[in-house]
């Protein structure tokens, strides 16, 4: 492809599910500025740092440039078809003695839809298993079985461009100035300007509870007491919505029954929030004209994830907030992609846009289309994954763009069962934990060589397009997977190929609008005109869906659910005395490998250890000293922060740090709905230690671990 050598290009940003629209002004091959046009949905000129100084990453100069293929310790150059042939002829292997079952593979958040299409395609087609899952799993999994057994959909219900105009709105287990920061602007001007009601529920002091009418600080995990509490409040009360109820749900009933012991005394009692203020938060919610949720991981990740979201559609369901503009249940998407990724099909149960593997009409309908035959059992999920490697029910597995090594929990659980794999193929960007202990490794294209789309967290398709050349022989990710289709399919044997003849991203997009009713109105030609659509979008004259359940809820009427207050997480005690939380700051991306690699890195360059002054006052620690952080599970040394952001009691680690790994403290405990584990609760020991022989500033940062291979950082 020709480009021109000064040129501005408009793409969407490749790190979260915001999808700011960006202009990529470009001059010998570099990124020199990056823009946001000010008429453009859905940030209408905002960025934040990562969109505006974090894509150096690439053109970092360890752009993995070639294949590799491991040589005893080392990894040597080969020929894509060299490669190729290799990870064709092994994959095959495993599937010809112990059946396509034994490949496990990760779709990736960070491809296009496009790329992900074909991937899931290869997998299921060619090597017969629905064994394709991706990080979603660790992520918003609590958020998507509970709304899915609530009303049949884990969509995020509204739309970014809704925000501003809130009425009132809670935010809980979100914390959205660092994590969706666009996002966050649209809420403070629902706040400031615009005069909405903001309550936030968050153990630690978030930047959102400055803008809060109403914080409550509950002990992490009482989540289920503190919404509970409010639901019998608005029940008691008599503030919920008799219309709605009875035309939209079902089981209120039965539901009001569980409640009785529920007062917000009780959950005072789980949760340390006054019951005062569980009061005041329901009757805020309930009596608002227009009232949403906004949540992240606080609520999803978690042994009771499941439960944890069910305790917020039930809040909905009976006050009627669902299915009318700034309402809603918006769980807030994380990757860029990771909505488009599992519409794409990237999950172990279903096909592209939720189509079920074991409905077989749908299995019927794919196998026309792919012409060939389809599993009907259902995959199995991440955490199934790795433990099915452990157990050698998992011989290979396949990872596009991803990073199991940084981002599973309790890492040395995770290193046994990659170690015990036969064969593992990592198709990246560049060289990251889980690709050093790959066995053959494939360069992709980053979003910013590629043309295709990214779906954001309110379902908007957007284009992505090509501003960069390719680096070395990298290729795009769907050029890849169609590649070692059809070596797989010849190897096998196959008389008719399931189809990986692509000319380029718009003919995928063409195959999936065709085998998806949701997205048959949305066309390259559409986006081109009006920027994004949001899916659901079946015709070509209908405008798409900004919001959700106007009319009814994918499974006919909304459901509540008992709960009940357990705790099965790992709490406190003598020997561990601390509660570890983990999570993410401003500056940096997951395991680091984008971000630790461009100019983001110099403003947040190692790992701190968040503490509240009194427990720093009891180990006489200062903001800078050195702790060495202990589970059951492993170990970690870093620099403490002393604040008063995490409650006492509590410390806070990101887990962008190699260096200091969280996941070596994380267990891997999971819930048994969502099977998501337990990234926000842990217990551990703290012990001050001398400062390691050279400090964290002063170690170049490829001897920090951060950079995997000895060359010179440059910018
Ligand atoms: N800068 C940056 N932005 C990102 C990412 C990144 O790596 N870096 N990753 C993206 C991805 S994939 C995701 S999923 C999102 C995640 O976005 P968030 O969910 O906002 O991210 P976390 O840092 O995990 O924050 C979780 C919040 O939950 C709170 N919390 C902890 N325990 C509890 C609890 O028991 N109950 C409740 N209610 N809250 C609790 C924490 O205090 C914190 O405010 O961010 C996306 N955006
Ligand atoms: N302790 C703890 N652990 C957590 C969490 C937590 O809160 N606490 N959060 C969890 C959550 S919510 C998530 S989403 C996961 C994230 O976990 P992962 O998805 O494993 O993390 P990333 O670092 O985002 O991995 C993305 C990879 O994709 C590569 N990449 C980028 N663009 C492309 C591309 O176009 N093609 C290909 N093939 N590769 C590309 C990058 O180089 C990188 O290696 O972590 C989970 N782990
Ligand atoms: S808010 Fe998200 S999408 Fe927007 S610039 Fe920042 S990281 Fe990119
Ligand atoms: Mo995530």
């Amino acid at each position: 492809m020709q480009l021109s050598p000064e040129r501005k290009v408009r793409t969407t940003c490749p790190y979260c599910g915001v999808g700011c629209q960006m202009d990529l002004l470009i001059k010998n091959d570099l990124i020199y500025r990056v823009e946001a046009p000010f008429d453009s949905a859905p940030n209408y000129g905002n960025l934040c740092v990562k969109g505006r100084f974090g894509l150096d990453f690439t053109t970092h100069p360890r752009r993995i440039k070639t294949p590799l293929i491991r040589d005893g310790d080392q990894f040597r150059e080969a020929t894509w078809d060299e490669a190729l042939t290799l990870v064709a002829e092994k994959l095959t292997q495993i599937v010809t003695e112990s059946g396509g079952d034994a490949i496990a593979t990760y779709a990736c958040a960070k491809a296009t839809n496009e790329d992900n299409y074909v991937f899931q395609k290869w997998i299921r087609a060619v090597m017969k298993t629905n064994n394709v899952d991706h990080c979603a799993r660790l992520c918003h999994a609590g958020s998507v079985t509970g709304l899915q057994l609530a009303i049949g959909s884990s969509a995020m219900s509204n739309s970014i461009a809704e925000m501003e105009h809130l009425d009132t709105f809670i935010v809980t287990g979100s914390n959205t100035t660092e994590t969706h920061p666009v996002i966050s602007l649209f809420l403070k001007k629902a706040v400031r300007q615009n005069g909405a009601k903001l309550i936030v529920i968050d153990p630690r002091q978030i930047e959102l509870t400055d803008f809060a009418t109403l914080w409550l600080r509950q002990k992490p995990g009482t989540d289920v007491a503190v919404f509970q509490a409010m639901a019998h409040v608005i029940v008691t009360e008599g503030l919920y919505d008799r219309d709605f109820i009875g035309s939209r749900t079902e089981g209120f009933d039965e539901y009001v029954e569980t409640l009785e012991h529920c007062t917000p005394e009780w959950a005072e009692e789980i949760s340390g929030v006054p019951a005062e203020d569980i009061r005041t938060a329901a009757r805020m919610y309930a009596s608002a004209e227009r009232a949403a949720f906004y949540w992240g991981m606080g609520i999803s990740q978690s042994v009771h994830g499941t439960d944890n979201a069910l305790s917020l559609t039930n809040l909905a369901l009976m006050t009627g907030n669902l299915g009318k503009a700034g309402t809603g249940l918006n769980p807030l998407r994380g990757q860029n992609n990771v909505q488009g990724c599992s519409d794409s099909g990237g999950l172990p149960n279903v096909y592209t846009a939720y189509q079920r593997v074991d409905d077989p009409n749908i299995k019927a309908k794919f196998e026309r289309e792919w012409k060939t035959t389809l599993s009907a059992d259902p995959g199995l999920t991440v955490t199934e994954m790795v433990d099915g490697a452990l157990t050698g029910r998992i011989r290979g597995m396949v990872v596009l763009g991803e990073n199991p090594l940084m981002s599973e929990p309790n890492l040395s659980h995770a290193q046994h069962a990659i170690d015990a794999l036969d064969f593992l193929v990592c198709i990246d960007i560049f060289m990251n934990e889980t690709g050093e202990r790959a066995d053959v490794i494939l360069p992709s294209a980053s979003f910013a060589e590629k043309a295709g789309t990214f779906t954001n967290s309110d379902r908007r398709i957007q284009r992505v397009r090509p501003a960069l050349p390719q680096v070395g022989e990298s290729l795009p990710d769907w050029q890849i997977c169609c590649e070692l289709a059809k070596r797989m399919e010849a190897l096998l044997g196959v008389e008719e190929s399931a189809g990986f003849d692509y000319h380029d991203a718009e003919d995928i997009w063409e195959e999936m609008r065709r085998v998806t009713p949701d997205f048959y109105g949305i066309t390259y030609e559409r986006l081109e005109h009006e920027g994004g659509v949001h899916w659901p979008c079946p015709s070509l004259d209908h405008p798409g869906t900004p919001y959700l359940f106007e009319n009814d809820f994918p499974r006919g009427k909304g459901k509540f659910w008992a709960l009940e207050v357990t705790n099965d997480s790992e709490t406190p005690d003598e020997d561990y005395p601390y509660h570890l939380t983990t999570g993410r700051v401003l500056f940096h991306w997951h395991g680091g490998t984008m971000t630790r690699r461009s100019k983001l890195e110099e403003a947040f360059p190692e790992p701190i250890l968040e503490m509240h002054p009194e427990d720093a006052h009891a180990l006489e620690l200062v903001s800078g000293d050195w702790v060495e952080v202990t589970s059951r599970r492993g170990s970690v040394v870093c620099r403490v922060m002393v604040t008063g952001r995490s409650p006492a009691g509590t410390v806070f680690l990101p887990f962008h740090f190699v260096e200091a790994a969280a996941n070596l403290l994380t267990l891997d405990k999971i819930d048994p709905r969502a099977k998501i584990p337990d990234f926000k609760m842990a217990a551990v020991s703290l012990r001050k230690v001398d400062a390691p022989e050279r400090e964290g500033h002063d170690v170049p940062l490829e001897e920090r671990g951060a950079i995997k291979d000895p060359t010179t950082f440059v910018h």
